[in-house]
Order: C-alpha cells, then structure tokens, then sequence
C-alpha cells in the first residue's frame, strides 16, 4: 500500500453541526493521507451514502479511503480497503472477499500483531495508547507495546487512541512514524491546522531516524 503518515477517521459525535464531507475535507487539506469511515450507528443506506460521498472527496484528493467493520460497504463503495477489529471478519476470510485491497487490522498485544502479519494483513493498528472516550471500552496498551511493535513488525503500522498534539512526541519517540487520531482532529475547531502540527510532527521525528 502507499505509505502514510497521518490517518484521520471519522467522528461526527466531535463536529456537531458541521458536515461529515466538509470536516474530512478540511482534513486532508492539512495533510491527512488516509481516511476512514467509523460510524457504529447509523444504518447501512446511511453509510453507504457516506462512503460513496467519502470515495468521492478520497479520490478527488489522490488520498486512501478504508471503510472500518463492513466488507460489503466497502466494496459497494469502492474503497482502497477495510479494517477490522480482534471481534469482527477474520482476515483470512476477508481476504477472500478484498482480494488485492488493503484489509488493516486492530491490534493490542504482540501475539495479535504477529499473526495479523503472517496472515497477510497490509497494516495494523496498535492502541489505544491512551485511555480515550472514543473507545471508553478499551483497556490502553502503553508506550512499551509500541516500542515492541517498532522492534518486531515489519509491516507498516500506525498508533491510534488518545493521541493529542500535546502528547504526540512521546508515542513517535516509542518508534511510529504514523499516527491515527479521531477526536483531536475532527473535532479540532481548526482541522487543517491540527493535521499540519501533527503532520510538522511526525515529519521531525522521520527526520531523526
Ligand atoms: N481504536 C483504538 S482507539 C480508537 C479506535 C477506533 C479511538 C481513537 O480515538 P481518539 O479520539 O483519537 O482517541
Ligand atoms: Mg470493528
């Protein structure tokens, strides 16, 4: 797949009032690489529309467009990709489905990044760093988590959960160079600005490396 740096999903619980279409857009125009559509609640007209909207600013930008839990959506739709949680499609059976497309999948300890790679996964997601309500449900991982991913992976790889521009130094010094945020981009009341910080961010520490 191509290589990204900052991976922006959507939340439309952070931008009340504000168009899905407009907030994503304002996204990409600070820097955004990879987009994905998350919604847990509306119904399957309603996220195929979206997508479909979605597909259409993605490909208008030249920018990856991953639709998160349904295959079928995400074909009908067609998006670069899936991803998929611990609980959702095994990738294999994915796989299947996609063919050549990118299926990227969560993951919270090194045993499940280990066989998301072996099993052919394109990325994978390593979080929550930190506590968040975004996914109040899940228990955070912890720096040293992404340190063992930077060490033991070789298959691209981006930190998610609970990073801010104020906390964003210390996750790429445990050795990402991709970030992933929801709220603190989405619901930023400057989109573009907040990806372009954190995109002078993740560029600073490549630099290091
Ligand atoms: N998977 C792990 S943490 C998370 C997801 C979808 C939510 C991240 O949201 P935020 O608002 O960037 O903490
Ligand atoms: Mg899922």
């Amino acid at each position: 797949m191509k290589d990204f740096r900052l991976y922006a999903i959507t939340g439309e619980q952070f931008h009340p009032g504000r168009d899905l279409i407009e907030v994503m857009e304002e996204a990409i125009m600070g820097g955004a690489d990879i987009l994905q559509l998350r919604d847990k609640h509306s119904g399957r007209e309603e996220l195929l529309r979206k997508a479909k909207d979605l597909r259409v600013l993605t490909r208008k930008h030249g920018v990856t467009f991953i639709v998160n839990d349904h295959v079928d959506i995400a074909l009908e739709a067609e998006a670069d990709g899936i991803h998929l949680g611990q609980g959702d499609m095994p990738l294999t059976e994915a796989r299947k489905l996609v063919g050549g497309k990118i299926i990227g999948i969560s993951t919270h300890a090194i045993e499940e990044a280990l066989a998301a790679e072996e099993q052919g996964a394109d990325y994978i997601g390593v979080g929550p760093v930190y506590p968040t309500a975004t996914k109040a449900e899940a228990a955070p991982v912890s720096l040293s988590y992404v340190r063992e991913v930077a060490a033991r992976i070789r298959i691209p790889f981006v930190a998610i959960g609970g990073i801010k521009l104020d906390n964003v130094d210390a996750v790429l010094a445990a050795g990402t160079t991709r970030i992933c945020a929801v709220s603190e981009i989405v619901g930023s009341s400057d989109v573009a600005g907040t990806c372009r910080a954190f995109i002078r961010k993740i560029e600073e520490s490549r630099s290091r490396i």
